[in-house]
């Protein structure tokens, strides 16, 4: 008798003040179980990525710019596709109004293919524009790919009446977005810094948390600030009763880095491959490895990522 009333108040405050983090949200999203195609008609496979991102606020995509696109994108979230359930998407908090997340500067999202470099589907909406932070009253936006006013580049078809809601188109001009090595280094390291082999050099650690410069790359976090491990997930899979020690890591679709789990048994000898370990999950944002050996077999195992740089 006294529980109700009191449920009810609670539901009216959260209602009535929503979490700063909550309000700068941005949910944005495909349609479910609805045909996504390539240009020739084909279902997309889990090679495409889709990205929510922004352009430099002094940079308009058309489709007579698209090699400039790559040069002034920044993605802020990325999403593979997924073939199970035919959709993308994402949850984005911003976390300031500073530069190209300005709440009069544009949101868009871009989809794309590494395997397939000349797929690309572009889409916006004048009133995509980047949340407020400062406003804690507002509700989370949502950019669906139903709601995109201008679909600059492939096609999108709510009423699917040629079989398909989502097309890729296909890119004469212009490569997809990979982070150039050189800039990324630049975006951190001053140019004393950038002399110094030392210091700004892939194999460095120079903020001592563990993650050499090639790393920090590869998994999208800071060579100068201490970043904490990963979250690894459950470490354990089990298969047909047997228990494997599992990798999962997230994957930056845009780095230009090859990732190999390796498995060890004494920490000096690593190993890699199909005689050691088998890859689970390798989707641009995604990668899952189990080791073959099970837990029960040997004293100890040990798991670790290696990175190198695509040639
Ligand atoms: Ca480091
Ligand atoms: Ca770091």
């Amino acid at each position: 008798m006294f529980r109700r009333p009191v449920l009810s108040l609670c539901a009216i405050l959260l209602l009535a003040a929503p979490p700063a983090s909550w309000a700068s949200q941005v949910l944005w999203m495909s349609r479910a179980a609805s045909a996504h195609v390539d240009s020739s008609e084909v279902a997309l496979n889990a090679s495409y990525v889709f990205a929510l991102g922004a352009f430099d606020s002094d940079f308009q995509p058309t489709i007579s710019n698209t090699s400039d696109w790559a040069a002034h994108w920044h993605p802020l979230q990325h999403s593979s596709f997924r073939t199970d359930t035919q959709t993308f998407g994402g949850t984005f908090t911003a976390p300031t109004n500073d530069g190209i997340l300005a709440t009069t500067n544009r949101g868009y999202i871009w989809g794309y293919s590494k395997d397939y470099p000349d797929q690309w589907i572009l889409l916006g909406d004048p009133t995509w524009t980047w949340p407020d932070t400062t406003d804690s009253l507002a509700f989370p936006l949502q950019w669906t790919v139903g709601s995109a006013g201008e679909v600059l580049f492939g096609e999108v078809d709510p009423d699917e009446t040629n079989g398909y809601y989502l097309k890729m188109g296909t890119v004469e001009d212009g490569a997809p977005p990979v982070t150039d090595t050189e800039a990324w280094l630049a975006g951190f390291f001053s140019d004393e810094e950038l002399a110094d082999d030392d210091i700004s050099g892939w194999d460095e650690d120079p903020d001592q948390d563990g993650f050499t410069n090639l790393v920090e790359l590869a998994i999208g976090t800071h060579p100068l600030e201490m970043n904490v491990r990963p979250h690894l997930g459950d470490m354990r899979i089990e298969v047909d009763g047997d228990h494997y020690l599992r990798f999962a890591m997230d994957k930056d679709p845009t780095a230009p880095v090859n990732y190999i789990v390796e498995v060890s048994f004494d920490r000096r000898n690593w190993n890699s491959g199909n005689l050691f370990t088998e890859t689970l999950v390798d989707s641009p944002t995604q990668l899952i490895v189990r080791s073959i050996y099970p837990m029960h077999v040997l004293d100890q195992q040990f798991m670790r990522l290696s990175v190198g740089l695509q040639p």
